[in-house]
């Protein structure tokens, strides 16, 4: 038996994985409520052999460059890796991995709830008892009127685990499923979901009534919905996002949104410089977009098995072994300069 593995952990975790951590590695936890800045990252990691990283660290390539020669895994505790170079990363010898596949029902479970939300007006709804004290005009044939979601037409842009699992559940929910994707699923994929798939992003986007984003954020990603192709969106359809912000022009769909175009927006991420686009909220204040906080796996098991996943990627690593969850610089995955 070797030495332990020495971690660093940039965001506090569950308390049994960060216990378990404590048992298996020499475990330095970054215990503030905040990201730690790239000197502190640097700082924190002299003398370690791996650095547990969260959405929130920016690890792009002139960090990299910087981090103490010890270093060698970055150990991802998240499915998307948009934070980090991962060019750069495996340039500088070292290996990333992630957490994929124990968030795919959560987050799913989260893009239905928010299609369902906003056609439906779950939050004006209770928000309309919460604001009159328990009191309201009362029921009629014509208030809180909605949109039926059964029978209208869904299209899912990336049809991976998590998308396939968003599919799975808006079927049963009578929507017709669409997608489009970087390549198309097999029969065995497609048929049991009666899923059509199109080679073209904007011929699906004038076709369907619902648009969920369930792509990775990479630099071929990045604003994939363009204020063009948001323009090409049917009129009256919505758009649900549980993915990356930067997936999407935010002022052009704010625009869409506020022209009465769009029907709005489900949104679980959003730009946030100092705060959100103020527009953005006027419009969730007069119920035209729903925003939750990047919330979409945070459910305390999918918490628990992405820590893990995270020991298992460590633990294989450092016995010599690939370890099970390995994020290549492959297909256009790299940071994305945030601007
Ligand atoms: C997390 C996520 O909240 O895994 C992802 O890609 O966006 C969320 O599950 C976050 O990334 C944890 O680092």
């Amino acid at each position: 038996i070797g030495p332990r593995p020495r971690i660093l952990v940039t965001r506090r975790l569950p308390a049994t994985i960060e216990a378990r951590m404590a048992t298996l590695f020499e475990t330095d936890v970054n215990e503030a409520d905040v990201p730690l800045t790239g000197d502190d990252l640097v700082e924190g990691l002299a003398e370690k052999d791996v650095l547990v990283s969260s959405i929130t660290d920016r690890i792009d390539a002139e960090l990299i460059a910087r981090l103490p020669k010890a270093v060698r895994l970055i150990a991802q505790f998240g499915n998307g890796v948009d934070n980090i170079d991962i060019e750069a990363a495996w340039a500088a010898g070292l290996t990333v991995t992630n957490t994929p596949s124990v968030l795919t029902e959560d987050t799913a479970d989260m893009a239905m709830a928010l299609m369902l939300a906003l056609p439906r007006r779950l939050i004006e709804g209770s928000q309309v008892l919460a604001r009159g004290g328990g009191y309201w005009a009362g029921w009629s044939p014509t208030s809180m009127l909605g949109m039926r979601l059964r029978g209208k037409a869904l299209g899912i842009v990336g049809m991976g685990r998590i998308g396939t699992a968003v599919a799975q559940r808006a079927k049963a929910f009578g929507l017709s499923i669409h997608y489009f994707s970087r390549s198309r699923r097999s029969a065995q994929v497609e048929e049991p979901l009666g899923a059509t798939y199109w080679p073209s992003l904007d011929a699906m986007l004038e076709a369907v009534d619902i648009v969920s984003l369930h792509t990775p954020l990479t630099r071929e990603t990045q604003r994939l919905l363009s204020a063009e192709r948001l323009a090409r969106m049917k009129a009256g359809s919505f758009l649900v996002n549980v993915s990356r912000p930067e997936l999407i022009d935010e002022p052009a769909l704010v625009g869409q949104i506020e022209s009465g175009r769009l029907m709005g927006a489900a949104l679980d991420v959003f730009e946030y410089r100092d705060g959100v686009n103020p527009r953005l909220l006027a419009l969730a204040d007069a119920n035209r977009v729903i925003m939750t906080a990047h919330m979409a796996s945070a459910t305390l098991e999918a918490r628990v098995e992405m820590g893990e996943a995270v020991i298992v990627n460590i633990r294989t690593f450092m016995d010599g072994h690939q370890p099970p969850h390995l994020v290549l610089p492959e297909g256009g995955a790299g940071i994305v300069r945030r601007a």
